[in-house]
């Protein structure tokens, strides 16, 4: 683990093996909240160290897929123990380079270890299918066969969770894994890579490659020896991964973009809507893919609501997310945080009205990293730009409505559908809004984030391609169904042939 004192530079894991690149370059990793503290330096990996990556996990793949399920699930088992021990290490390294607070890095972490759990426990289930054959004497059933080599390519918002939701159910089903983190998390996931290694994983089975999206995805969409490609990112890369891998018929799962919607009726608990919104649109600094970015309120309660919600953003402690007072961290890099001034100023030539924040925060020490207020604009009308483009930073857009279905139309005017929610004490407007509002996850008094893993996690429209990861849905995404049939007649029996 890297300390403050000596720079530790890491390498790559290939075949069991922590290995530089062969191209003997490496870029560094510094922490958002202070970049003057250089974390580490990883490699800057060539197509030939992916190469070597697949290749490793084909091999390995011939022995892994023929280890009884149950068997791999112990070896997750022993890892989720680990990352039990090593928890809190990993929290703080991860709000090192990543910049949330350590009460929601210690939430990442957490989400690695329950799906850790959860699919040690399927190990046991992997159910399939048994059916009656139309014909007599014969059995008929299905069974879940892993794929092969899964490239796997994760984002830097959630850097243990998101990996873990991709490659424990990879493993699980019997699959190998090469791994391409975000380079702007990459200590986070070397320390899930070790977790696996000390676990037990034998070698080939995990590998990770550190490096340049071109250089090191670009193969891991496209070699003939991977079969499935599982994505996290924004909607603009998920579609060249799609493109990429489409020649080679892989599967492609994948998990993107995100405006996602909170309805405040007039007759919601204001309160709690307030907290909900809090919490939803700057909690890990609004870079999720489930951020509650827009808010949408009924006129009766706009006023009300909008005074609430600005004198609570103010409020905010933003800081150093390892200061046990900070309730909300940086932004993850410089280009993130110019992306969020561009929408600042984009929201303000649009005509929408600033009601607080909208600065970048840079007297003293937070000169040293990428701070920004947290941002609400009111008055937004639904077809601005800040009202439908994914912004991933802490600005929310507050949008006055007269009904549940206006309500909804703005919901569904956009082109993602990840997350959305409704506070409302009335059952009837709960249930059609959670019908009519065409997004993956829907949530009823609570905010748009906080999915839970045994749950499938994905949206509709451009924030997805019909997959979901987590619960017994990320499964489907790390198996294929094989169907068998077995007859016992001992003569020859001759389905579809009418008698
Ligand atoms: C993401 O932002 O990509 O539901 C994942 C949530 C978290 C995961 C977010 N459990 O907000």
């Amino acid at each position: 683990m890297a300390t403050a004192t000596r720079v530790t530079t890491y390498t790559n894991y290939i075949d069991g093996e922590w290995r530089p690149s062969t191209s003997g370059q490496t870029f560094e990793n510094r922490n958002p909240a202070n970049t003057d503290d250089l974390i580490g330096i990883f490699q800057k990996s060539t197509r030939a160290d992916v190469e070597a990556a697949i290749s490793a996990a084909a091999r390995a793949y011939e022995r892994w897929r023929l280890v009884p399920a149950p068997k791999r699930a112990e070896i997750l088992f022993r890892a989720a123990q680990l990352i039990v021990e090593r928890k809190e290490n990993l929290s703080r390294d991860m709000t090192r380079e990543m910049g949330k607070v350590l009460s929601e890095t210690r939430g990442d972490v957490q989400e690695a270890l329950d799906m850790t759990f959860y699919m040690a426990g399927e190990g046991r289930r992997m159910f399939g299918q048994t059916v009656p054959s139309e014909l007599p004497n014969k059995f008929a059933m299905s069974v879940r066969q892993p794929l092969g080599v899964s490239s796997i390519i994760t984002p830097w918002n959630f850097p243990m969770a998101i990996p873990s939701w991709k490659i424990i159910p990879a493993l699980v089903c019997g699959n190998t894994v090469v791994f391409k983190p975000a380079s702007q998390t990459p200590l986070s996931a070397l320390n899930f890579v070790k977790v696996l290694e000390d676990a037990g994983i034998p070698r080939g089975v995990v590998n990770m490659v550190t490096g340049d999206g071109d250089e090191v995805g670009t193969p891991l969409a496209t070699d003939a020896q991977v079969r499935v490609v599982s994505f996290t990112g924004s909607t603009h890369v998920g579609r060249i991964v799609n493109q990429a891998a489409a020649p080679g018929f892989k599967k492609v799962h994948l998990e993107m973009g995100g405006k996602n919607v909170i309805i405040i009726m007039d007759d919601a608990d204001l309160e709690l809507a307030v907290d909900g919104c809090i919490w939803g649109g700057f909690g890990t600094t609004g870079q999720r893919c489930t951020a509650a970015s827009r808010v949408v309120v009924h006129e009766h309660v706009y006023r009300s609501f909008l005074d609430q919600f600005v004198a609570r953003a103010k409020s905010l402690v933003v800081g150093d997310g390892l200061e046990p007072d900070t309730q909300m961290g940086p932004s993850n890099s410089e280009n993130q945080l110019q992306t969020v001034m561009e929408y600042v100023q984009i929201g303000r030539d649009e005509g929408a009205r600033l009601a607080t924040g909208g600065r970048r925060l840079e007297q003293g020490e937070f000169g040293r990293g990428y701070f920004h207020e947290p941002t609400i604009f009111a008055d937004v009308h639904p077809h601005m730009r800040i009202a439908r483009e994914e912004i991933f930073g802490p600005v929310v857009s507050v949008i006055p409505c007269k009904s549940l279905n206006e309500a909804i139309d703005i919901g569904n005017s956009v082109e993602y559908g990840l997350s959305a929610s409704i506070y409302t004490q009335n059952i009837n407007q709960a249930f059609a809004a959670m019908r009519d509002l065409y997004t993956g996850i829907f949530y009823v008094n609570a905010p748009t984030i906080g999915a839970e893993v045994h749950l499938p996690f994905g949206g509709t429209k451009n924030t997805g391609n019909g997959h979901r990861e987590a619960g017994t849905a990320a499964l489907d995404v790390f198996s294929e169904w094989k169907s068998i049939y077995i007859d016992f007649s001992g003569k020859l029996q001759r389905a579809q042939i009418d008698t």
